[in-house]
Order: C-alpha cells, then sequence, then structure tokens
C-alpha cells in the first residue's frame, strides 16, 4: 500500500500527541509542518525529525508534496486554513471546536463540499476505548431501548498550565470540553431536537464559564444530561474521564471512573475493565485521550482508502457544533431551544 503524505499546521501542545500517533497510524505520515511561530517549528520538527518545515500556510501549500492537511491550530485559524485547504483540492482533518460560529462551520463544509475533497473534525472522544465499549453494548442490545442517559465530566484538573488560553476566553468548557461530551451523548443517544442549558463561572481567574448542566431531548424520545465541570474537587481525580449512566428497557449500564463497564440485564450484572490502552509515547491521565487520537487518525486513512465518509466528518460534526451554541444561547436566553431549527 502507497504510504499516504500529510501536513501538519500548528505545532503547539496537543499537536504532540498527533505527530506521535502519526508515526503509529499504518498508512500514512508526515512530511511537512507548519507554525508561524519559530520556536514551535523548530521544537516539533526536530523531535520527529521533519526537514520540511514552514512558518506561512501559503508557502506550504504552493510547495504541495502532500496527500492531506491535519490542521492542529486553535479554533481561530481553523475556517481560513480550512477555505485554504479546499481552495487547494487537499483533504483536511480540522481540531475541535470546529470554528468560532456555526455559520463559519456551515461555510467550512461547503467549501470542501464544492471542492469536492474529504473533510474530517478531530473530535476524537467518541474513538476512546470506554465510548467504544458502552457503544458495542448496545449494538449487542444489551439494555434493550435506552431512554435516558447522563453523560459527565466533573473535574478539579489543572488545563490551564498545559493550554493557557483556555482561562482567556469568553466561552470555556462547552467550547472546550463539553463539545466532546455532546458529541457522545449524540454518539450513544442519536439527533438532538431540543436542548436547554445553565451555566456558571466558579474559578475567579478564568473568564468563561468552567460549569454547565445541560438537558437533551433525543430525536427518538430518549432523554439525557449532560454535565460538565472543572470547578469539582473529588477525592480522586477522575480527568479525562466521561462517566456514563444509560437505562434501557431490558437493563442499565454504567461506565464508572477507574474505566469499570458494568452492565445489568435478566441475566445478571457483569462488570469489565474497558481501560484504555497505555501506548508507548503516552502518559497518565492523559493515555485515555491519546489513543482515541491514534484511532481517530487511523480512521482517517482507513476511510480514505475505503472512499467512505468519516466518522466524525464535517457535516456529521455540524450537528455536535449546534448542541453548543445551542446551549450558550440557552443558558443566556433561558429558553430551550429548537436545534432542528438551527441546522
Ligand atoms: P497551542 O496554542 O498550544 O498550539 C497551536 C499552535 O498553532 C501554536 O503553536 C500557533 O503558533 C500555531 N498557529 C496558530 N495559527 C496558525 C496559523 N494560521 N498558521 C500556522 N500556525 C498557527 O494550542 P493547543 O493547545 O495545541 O490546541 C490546538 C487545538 O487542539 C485547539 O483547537 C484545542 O481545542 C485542540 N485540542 C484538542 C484536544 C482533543 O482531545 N481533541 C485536546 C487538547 C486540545
Ligand atoms: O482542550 C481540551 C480537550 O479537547 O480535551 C481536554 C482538553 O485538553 C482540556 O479541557
Amino acid at each position: 500500500m502507497t504510504e499516504l503524505k500529510g501536513a501538519l499546521i500548528g505545532c503547539g501542545f496537543f499537536a504532540i500527541n498527533q505527530m506521535h500517533a502519526w508515526n503509529d497510524v499504518r498508512g500514512a505520515g508526515i512530511v511537512a509542518i507548519c507554525d508561524r511561530d519559530p520556536e514551535r517549528l523548530k521544537i516539533v520538527g526536530d523531535q520527529f525529525g521533519i526537514d520540511r518545515r514552514y512558518g506561512d500556510a501559503e508557502a506550504l501549500f504552493a510547495d504541495g508534496g502532500f496527500d492531506f492537511v491535519d490542521i492542529a491550530t486553535t479554533v481561530q485559524s481553523h475556517r481560513f486554513l480550512v477555505e485554504m485547504a479546499a481552495r487547494n483540492k487537499v483533504p483536511a482533518i480540522c481540531q475541535k471546536p470546529f470554528a468560532k460560529t456555526l455559520s463559519d462551520a456551515k461555510a467550512m463544509v461547503e467549501a470542501c463540499r464544492n471542492a469536492g475533497i474529504p473533510l474530517m473534525v478531530h473530535e476524537n472522544f467518541r474513538w476512546q476505548t470506554p465510548i467504544q465499549a458502552v457503544r458495542k453494548a448496545l449494538d449487542a442490545d444489551a439494555i434493550g431501548t435506552p431512554f435516558w442517559g447522563r453523560f459527565s465530566f466533573r473535574s478539579a484538573y489543572d488545563v490551564f498550565s498545559g493550554q493557557p488560553y483556555l482561562a482567556e476566553g469568553e466561552r470555556f468548557i462547552i467550547e472546550d470540553l463539553g463539545i466532546h461530551t455532546l458529541d457522545i451523548a449524540r454518539y450513544i443517544l442519536g439527533d438532538v431536537r431540543s436542548l436547554t442549558a445553565r451555566t456558571k463561572r466558579v474559578n475567579p481567574r478564568i473568564k468563561g464559564e468552567d460549569v454547565a448542566t445541560i438537558l437533551l431531548d433525543h430525536e427518538n424520545g430518549a432523554t439525557s444530561v449532560v454535565d460538565v465541570s472543572y470547578a469539582t474537587r473529588l477525592s480522586r481525580e477522575p480527568f479525562p474521564e466521561t462517566l456514563i449512566e444509560l437505562d434501557g428497557s431490558e437493563g442499565t449500564i454504567r461506565l464508572t471512573q477507574g474505566y469499570g463497564l458494568e452492565v445489568t440485564n435478566a441475566r445478571g450484572t457483569t462488570t469489565t475493565d474497558v481501560s484504555p490502552k497505555l501506548l508507548s509515547w503516552a502518559s497518565r491521565p492523559w493515555h485515555n485521550i491519546q489513543e482515541s487520537v491514534y484511532a481517530i487518525q487511523q480512521h482517517w486513512v482507513d476511510q480514505l482508502e475505503r472512499g467512505a465518509e468519516h466518522s466524525t466528518s464535517g457535516a456529521d460534526n455540524l450537528k455536535t457544533f449546534a448542541l453548543v451554541e445551542a446551549a450558550y444561547d440557552s443558558a443566556a436566553r433561558g429558553q430551550t431551544i429548537d436545534v432542528g431549527a438551527m441546522l
């Protein structure tokens, strides 16, 4: 099989995981990198032995010689860079949050559709081993039809030391982390009809909200709660685990802290360890996220080879992104938002 050649734009904090994962992915490798910060370009270029280095994305595309681009910058540049990829007809992966606004996100999907290029959002949390295990249990009909769910991420982990920009934005937890939790809720219980949200800022040293409670009405009639907090100090820090509770017509599923999967039905209760693998380059507690980075990047290559749509394609991600916008809107207005009308 010919190895696909990739170019990575944005050599910051999280790109290190993406570069490690590209080393492990079958069928692809990174041949060029780009960052407007020369120091980051040197650190990543030297660490991963990449000689083709660019300070400007236009120059990278002008030189070409790659089959896809992996955009790992923060959100401000996503629309600009995705549209540049579309103009150059280069398939693109874009980090979350996909865009600043839903209308930008729609324009980005449209640009790639018109250019005829695949576009995948790096929405990796649904690829975590424990989340996949919950999906498989549902697919195996372990609890019948789910009618209620809770998707919970509560932590006091210091995310600001690695990602200082998270303390500075008007928006924080829904746009940064809740976006993953909302995507998991969609992945497990299906698309959402309407949403009601409440937010709070507890930490006085940051600008945006660090607590959100969101009630979702799914199209299939199920109800779920997505609750996220970076202001919750617990005896055992769960970062970065998403805990799940699902009640179904024939039983229940509980994804518990420490990666336990408990399934209860008429046959009794089974408990399974669904811990993520600790990849050679990974470190605890991030290994859960790091393994999912590898999994989504392998999925990118596999689907390109098959010519099939990606699980978190740009079009799919519009439905997750709409939930983010709806949550902020609902919290600001104190009203329930019709999500279908936004799409
Ligand atoms: P960062 O600020 O550390 O790195 C971003 C890099 O992009 C910087 O080095 C910056 O110089 C560079 N850059 C920005 N605009 C550019 C442009 N136009 N051209 C070239 N280079 C440019 O940010 P980060 O913490 O690495 O986060 C990057 C993205 O990854 C964010 O959107 C964040 O939300 C996301 N992220 C995702 C996960 C996940 O699990 N999916 C986890 C953490 C962060
Ligand atoms: O940026 C966030 C993400 O996507 O996963 C965890 C994180 O790094 C901090 O909330």
